[in-house]
This record gives C-alpha cells, structure tokens and sequence, in this order.
C-alpha cells in the first residue's frame, strides 16, 4: 500500500515537473526567421514558406536579410532586409488580398523587425514599398495558442 502510495506520488511530481518545463519551453517562444535564409524580398513564396510550419502566440517573426545578401556584404553591418526596398506592414485580410495600404495595424521600416505574435489567430504582412505586395511579398499566418 505505501509503496504503491509512494510510486503514485512520485509519478505525480514527475509529472508536475514535465509539465512546468514544457511550459517553461512553450514560453520562450520560437523565432521565425521569415523566409529563412532568402529573407524579406521579392522573389519568395511566404505561402509556400509556412507550409509545415507551426506558428504559436508568443513566437517571433523576424523580418531580416536574405544569406546572400549577408555574404555580399560580410563586412559591413548590412544584415538587415534593404528599407529603402523593404518594409512590413502589419494589415487585415481585406488589405491583404488587394495590397492597401491606407488602413494598416502596424507598419515596421527598421530592416530587422521582431514582431511578436501576441494574438491567436491569422496575422497578414505586406511590402507596401513600390508594387511589391501585387508581386506577391506578402506573408499569412495562422497561429495557435
Ligand atoms: C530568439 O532570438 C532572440 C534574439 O536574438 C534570443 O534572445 C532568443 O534566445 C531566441 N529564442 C529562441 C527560442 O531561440
Ligand atoms: C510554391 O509551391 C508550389 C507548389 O508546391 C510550387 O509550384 C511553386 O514553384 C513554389 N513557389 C516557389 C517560389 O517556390
Ligand atoms: C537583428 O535582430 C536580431 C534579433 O533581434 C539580432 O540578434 C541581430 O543582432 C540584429 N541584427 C542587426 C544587424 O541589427
Ligand atoms: C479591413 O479594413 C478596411 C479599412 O478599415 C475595412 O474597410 C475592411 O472591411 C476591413 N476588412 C476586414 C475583413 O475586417
Ligand atoms: C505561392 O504558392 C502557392 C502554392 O503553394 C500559390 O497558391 C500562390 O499563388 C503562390 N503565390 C505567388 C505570388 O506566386
Ligand atoms: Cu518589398
């Protein structure tokens, strides 16, 4: 009886601890380096760059410079996306389907912008510099508590 009481109260501790770690994980929030190392630019896909990937309240996207471009530049401090090029402009569904630019939540022009996900639900992203956002540098995600 004890030892069955004692074997019991163990697992429960043990179980206690596994869930304040992975809760303690699940606070650190993940980064998301978007578009990995193509970065913030033109000639990328961001549908095809969620695929697979799971967003989740509390990660972080982070808007930088492609690889290339990084290596290209290596001595300089030229690892952010380009701003006079680039931007991110946090904007409702509406916006994001027709790329306007006149009602946006947020706009970001630092060239290395950490956008916390603080909300579950979709989060959409556009370039609004020159025709970018119609030639598809825009960004959905869907995210999960
Ligand atoms: C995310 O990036 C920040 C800033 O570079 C860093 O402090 C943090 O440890 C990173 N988090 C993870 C989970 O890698
Ligand atoms: C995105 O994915 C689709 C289908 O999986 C593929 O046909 C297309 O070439 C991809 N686009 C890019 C830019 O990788
Ligand atoms: C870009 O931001 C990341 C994360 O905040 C940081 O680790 C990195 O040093 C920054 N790079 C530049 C060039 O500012
Ligand atoms: C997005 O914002 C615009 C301007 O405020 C508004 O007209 C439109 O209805 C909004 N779309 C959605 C889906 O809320
Ligand atoms: C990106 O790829 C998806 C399929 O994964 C496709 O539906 C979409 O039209 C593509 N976007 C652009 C701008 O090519
Ligand atoms: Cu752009």
């Amino acid at each position: 009886m004890l030892h069955q009481g004692s074997w019991f109260s163990s697992l429960m501790i043990l179980s206690a601890i596994f869930s304040l770690t992975s809760l303690m994980l699940k606070s650190e929030g993940a980064n998301h380096t978007v578009g990995d190392s193509s970065g913030w630019e033109l000639l990328t896909n961001y549908t095809n760059w969620t695929q697979g990937r799971e967003f989740h309240v509390g990660d972080v996207l982070v808007f930088s410079n492609s690889i290339l471009a990084k290596i290209c530049h290596s001595s300089s401090t030229v690892f952010n996306y380009n701003k006079d090029q680039h931007n991110v402009m946090q904007v409702n569904s509406t916006a994001y389907a027709d790329c306007g630019r006149d009602n946006y939540i947020s706009l970001f022009t630092n060239g290395n912008d950490s956008i916390i996900i603080s909300e579950a639900g979709e989060h959409w992203f556009i370039c609004a510099m020159y025709d970018h956002c119609e030639n598809g540098q825009k960004l959905s995600i869907n995210a999960t508590l």
